[in-house]
């Protein structure tokens, strides 16, 4: 027979005292892919992207149609995600400072439920960049300001692909037996730069639907397919995850949320605060919890997922938080959630200012949506539009050689070559590609400055350092 010593038999009292035998708390899973909008699943609608294993999660459980992040990019995203609070208010501007010490994050607070608490890859998006220069780096350590060694019990800083399963094994191996789990696992998929050849047999871009937002061109094309491909990789490893968790016991009291990150590296997707850069997938499982095949078109907000992963655990939002918990509109117990949507664009990457930066690396703009409507404030109108990311690439490309040819259809042309406006508003029902700016027509007065005094109250409280779009 083993013997424990006397530090196990305390370790093991002290766990046993912080989970209630009564109930058992849920294992708790956000799964997330890198830059995915919606629809760019079958569980969305989109009729050719294969994406079986998620489809088949998504009438498991619940599909949120308009789910949106709190900002266009991984890091402020993620930020609030793991928060429950907006990047602003975290003072998360930059990709190029980790997240600071003094904001607790999801994996901590669980702790104090004796959740043991891990993250798969991607860890560096919340502590700075994976690879800091020297100069950072002393910075970093000489004042610890590198916190998720410290944050979670178990950090995977960046395996492949292809260790995914053993990664979680390893994970689940840790684990105290008597102790439910939270986990994040992160995607690399469908990331810029989209691989040719990503899946066995990729999509023709010939046969893919090209959103109207984008003009159809062959490079938007080709980027598309390989997007896709790189969304049908992505789908084969969330079904690995799955399979791992499910062979070790892990499926009926378990809360999986699967979501991306913020939307498609393309125009007016990643980088922007119009739908695509931020309406993502996003699909929650719990068995006997969410009814099985169930949707909803509420407004959801990036900022939610911390509070509704606390609530499964039976612990309350942070008073700082402004995320609100998901649970009773996943468990059918209320079909409405939030009036609003917030968003915040900051700067993006590692790169440092000079006098050919363009507003793929730096724009400052916030946003706030209702149902309906959507304004949109910009603080550096002046800065040349240029996508995030994947500029390089032939739809980009392709884009610029039509507009130079004059051969883009004028919301195109207007879109990404267009003088820019401080303040846009879109009604997304008659104008869902948000071409045609309402902003300053009387007849939408009423809606802009509603919409303006909803951004208002959201720029005090969260501390931004923005100038308000209006001060009444
Ligand atoms: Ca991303």
């Amino acid at each position: 027979m083993a013997t424990i010593n006397r530090r196990q038999l305390a370790a093991g009292l002290l766990a046993a005292s912080q989970v209630p035998a009564a109930s058992p708390l849920p294992n708790l899973v956000l799964i997330l892919s890198d830059d995915h909008s919606v629809p760019f699943l079958g569980a969305y609608g989109d009729p050719v992207i294969q994406t079986p294993n998620l489809d088949r999660f998504a009438r498991e459980g619940m599909r949120l149609d308009r789910m949106f992040t709190a900002a266009p990019q991984c890091v402020p995203s993620r930020t609030a995600f793991l928060t429950g609070r907006s990047p602003v208010s975290c003072r998360m501007g930059r990709f190029t400072s980790p997240l600071p010490a003094d904001i607790p994050t999801l994996p901590e607070l669980l702790r104090h439920k004796g959740y043991f608490t891990g993250v798969c890859r991607r860890w560096f998006h919340l502590d700075g960049p994976a690879n800091p220069g020297p100069v950072s780096t002393k910075i970093f350590d000489e004042h610890g300001v590198r916190t998720w060694e410290r944050r979670v019990d178990w950090l995977d800083k960046n395996s492949r692909r292809d260790q995914t399963g053993a990664k979680i094994n390893e994970f689940l191996d840790k684990r105290p037996k008597d102790r439910p789990f939270f986990l994040w696992v992160n995607f690399n998929d469908p990331h810029h730069v989209w691989d040719r050849n990503a899946i066995p047999k990729p999509h023709d871009p010939n046969k893919l639907r090209v959103p109207a937002f984008l003009p159809d061109l062959p490079g938007v094309r080709d980027d598309l397919g390989r997007y896709s491909d790189e969304v049908a990789r992505m789908d084969s490893e969330f079904q690995v995850v799955l399979d791992t968790l499910e062979k070790r016991g892990f499926k009926e009291n378990t809360l999986i949320l699967f979501m991306g990150d913020n939307g498609l590296a393309f125009p007016h997707g990643k980088g922007s605060l119009y739908d695509p850069g931020l309406n993502v997938p996003c699909l929650a499982r719990w068995p006997g919890r969410i009814k099985p095949g169930s949707t909803s078109a509420a407004l959801a907000s990036g900022e939610d997922v911390t509070p509704t992963f606390l609530e499964a655990a039976g612990l309350p939002p942070l008073p700082a938080m402004s995320g609100k918990s998901l649970l009773p509109l996943l468990t059918g117990k209320t079909a409405r959630h939030r009036e609003y949507i917030f968003a915040a664009r900051n700067v993006h990457g590692g790169a440092t200012f000079t006098e050919t930066t363009k507003a793929n690396s730096f724009d400052l703009s916030r946003c706030v949506r209702n149902d309906r409507y959507k304004l949109i404030f910009n603080c550096t109108p002046q800065m040349e539009y240029w996508p995030v990311d994947s500029a390089a690439d032939p739809g980009w490309q392709d884009m610029l050689k039509a507009h130079r040819a004059g051969k883009l259809k004028p919301e195109h042309e207007q879109a990404y070559f267009g003088k820019r406006q401080v303040l846009e508003l879109y009604d997304l029902q008659t104008d869902p590609n948000e071409f045609h700016n309402l902003a300053g027509k009387p007849e939408y007065a009423a809606i802009q400055r509603q919409l303006g005094v909803a951004l208002q109250e959201k720029m005090i409280l969260d501390y931004d350092y923005l100038p308000l779009p209006y001060n009444e």
